[in-house]
């Protein structure tokens, strides 16, 4: 087995220019139409360009993709599992034509490369979530992208690489196969086991990685993914700097990290063959499968997805076609009797296990609660408690949801203000009316509009929030979707999202009429008006409903704050 060879024996794939080629593609891609690509599609080009997806020569195009999705195999048939395409928005593919090219450019718009379109065709892309994911429920995350984010339409062809994206951050511990094969010639190092990661690593980990590299007889590559991995993870910054941590401990001989900018699909069995080939193209002999491999979480059910060993079984079962070992891994449970470390199947009924999952590391750095020394350096401990303290350091949005009249503002204010007298925490008001003045005052009422409006809120809270800051937004925001986008934007910069419904109803806020709007509305002189001519979309689990037909203002206030201490938000 070749150090050189792709999983399927040819070379690494370099789709870069260089010396005349690259002047002239340059000077090309000024003619050509500009596609900016999304973070996820970034992250799969920066891996076609530089081989980790060896064969792949550029995005699938339709008989590649279409054998992949049914068969995990590319048109010529080699084993490739998981589809590798350019999705784009109906307007700009309606302006392409094949045998033309597009130049791909980052969110600053530089340019990366140019793809010389072979295919443009409109995928089916329920079927692609039903074959590839095994499912079409959004709560996959695989599947939320597909069918909620992706563009209706895919464009294949070759690349022609002209610049690697760059990255500020972390940039010596970002290899491509190339370095790596580079490096690992250099060390001399022939077997190489890699674990791949998007979690912080803990005692558990370490004590697999260095069972799994002993087994083997091999050194260790420890390589997180640091593109894109489930939403809610543990940012990458946290992460990379406690590896570096935990590397330490490492017998430094043996053991190298390596960033990979992968976008991760959670796509359980599929993804793990995936990473297999990324692996083998990284120069690796052996692959490490664990329990539930990029396991998506659960369906909306509550069930699992796939189950526990399904990678695994998929990952040996092509291991030999591929030619890297994977080494199955139980998971490591710490006996305290033993003060070690050892698989669940090796466990006696003599031992007393102890075990910390990822949702309790998750509470107990919320709370503040102790983390203990067998579970994680305390290093690695203090790093995440950096960027992950306890609830009521963090800062946190109250999203008031509900009618024109039915309360919003004024419970609101009355909230803001009980929160200043107890004091010690900085307080933003984003108020329906006042966000229309000050940020949205050419917007009007249309659902692209409101969107925007609320989109605006939401991002303006999460940087509230992200500093640790109390941010309270009181608007409409009538439609179920934009308001999960907020929640998404908040809890992903770090903040707490706390939705309160004022579920007043209609009738009471017509009653009341306070601007005289609904009169003016049943009118028909105010167009598109919420709950007369324009629909609201009540919350389905807000964290609070309050109505205001029952509750004084009072009331109503202090239920917040009773709801906030309960949540951990307010000390
Ligand atoms: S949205 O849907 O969330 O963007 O609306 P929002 O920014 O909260 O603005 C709502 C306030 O604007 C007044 N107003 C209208 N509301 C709903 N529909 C229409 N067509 C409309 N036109 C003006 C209204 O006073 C809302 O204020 P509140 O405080 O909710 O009564």
């Amino acid at each position: 087995m070749s150090q050189l060879n792709t999983p399927h024996g040819g070379q690494l794939v370099d789709c870069y220019l260089s010396g005349p080629a690259l002047a002239a593609a340059r000077t090309e891609a000024l003619a050509c139409p500009s596609w900016d690509l999304s973070e996820r599609q970034l992250c799969d080009l920066e891996l076609l360009l530089d081989g980790s997806f060896s064969p792949l020569t550029g995005f699938m195009g339709r008989a590649d993709y279409e054998r992949v999705v049914g068969e995990m195999r590319l048109a010529n048939g080699l084993l490739f599992p998981m589809p590798i395409t350019l999705d784009v928005g109906e307007t700009f593919a309606a302006s392409l034509k094949t045998g033309t090219s597009i130049a791909l450019r980052d969110a600053e718009g530089v340019l990366i490369a140019l793809l010389d379109v072979s295919d443009i065709w409109t995928p089916d892309r329920v079927a692609e979530a039903k074959a590839v994911f095994g499912t079409d429920d959004p709560a996959h995350p695989g599947v939320a992208y597909l069918l909620r984010r992706a563009g209706p339409v895919y464009v294949g062809g070759r690349l022609r690489g002209v610049q690697a994206p760059h990255h500020y951050d972390f940039a010596v511990d970002r290899k491509t196969p190339r370095q790596l094969r580079e490096q690992f010639a250099a060390q001399g190092w022939q077997r190489i086991v890699a674990f791949q990661t998007r979690n912080p690593m803990h005692r558990a980990h370490m004590e697999l990685t260095l069972r799994a590299a002993r087994q083997a007889e091999a050194n260790l590559l420890i390589n997180p993914v640091v593109g894109m991995t489930k939403p809610g993870d543990i940012d990458h910054y946290s992460r990379v700097r406690c590896y570096e941590h935990l590397l330490k401990h490492y017998p430094a001989q043996s053991t190298a990290l390596s960033l990979l900018g992968l976008a991760m699909r959670m796509g359980g069995p599929r993804e793990a063959l995936w990473h297999m080939v990324i692996r083998k193209n990284l120069g690796c002999t052996h692959f490490i499968v664990g329990r539930d491999h990029a396991g998506p979480g659960k369906d909306s059910q509550g069930a699992d997805f796939y189950g526990p060993y399904a990678a695994q079984e998929l990952a040996l079962k092509h291991a030999g076609e591929l030619g890297i070992t994977v080494l199955p891994f139980e998971e490591m449970v710490y006996l305290e009797n033993r003060d070690a470390y050892a698989p669940v199947s090796e466990v006696t009924p003599a031992d007393t296990v102890l075990s910390i999952s990822g949702t309790e590391v998750r509470r107990r750095l919320m709370t503040g609660a102790e983390i203990p020394a067998w579970f994680s350096y305390p290093e690695v401990v203090a790093e995440l408690r950096k960027t992950h303290p306890p609830r009521q350091d963090q800062g946190f949005v109250v999203f008031f949801t509900g009618l024109s009249g039915a309360g919003k503002s004024t419970i609101a204010n009355a909230l803001q203000i009980k929160l200043l007298e107890l004091g010690g925490r900085r307080v933003t008001m984003l108020d329906g009316d006042h966000v229309r003045k000050m940020l949205s005052s050419e917007l009007g009422f249309s659902r692209e509009h409101r969107d925007l409006n609320i989109l605006r809120i939401g991002f303006v809270a999460s940087e509230i929030a992200k500093h640790g800051g109390i941010a309270v937004c009181a608007p409409i925001a009538p439609y179920a979707a934009t308001r999960a986008r907020v929640r998404e934007l908040v809890t992903q910069a770090g903040g707490g999202f706390i939705e309160v419904h004022v579920s007043t109803s209609l009738e009471v806020c017509e009653q009341r009429d306070r601007k005289g709007l609904y009169a003016k509305a049943r009118a028909g002189l105010i167009k598109e008006f919420t709950g007369i001519s324009d629909p609201y979309e009540a919350p389905e689990a807000p964290e609070l409903a309050l109505d205001t037909a029952e509750l004084s203002v009072e009331q109503a206030a202090h239920g917040i704050v009773l709801k906030l201490e309960a949540l951990g938000y307010l000390a």
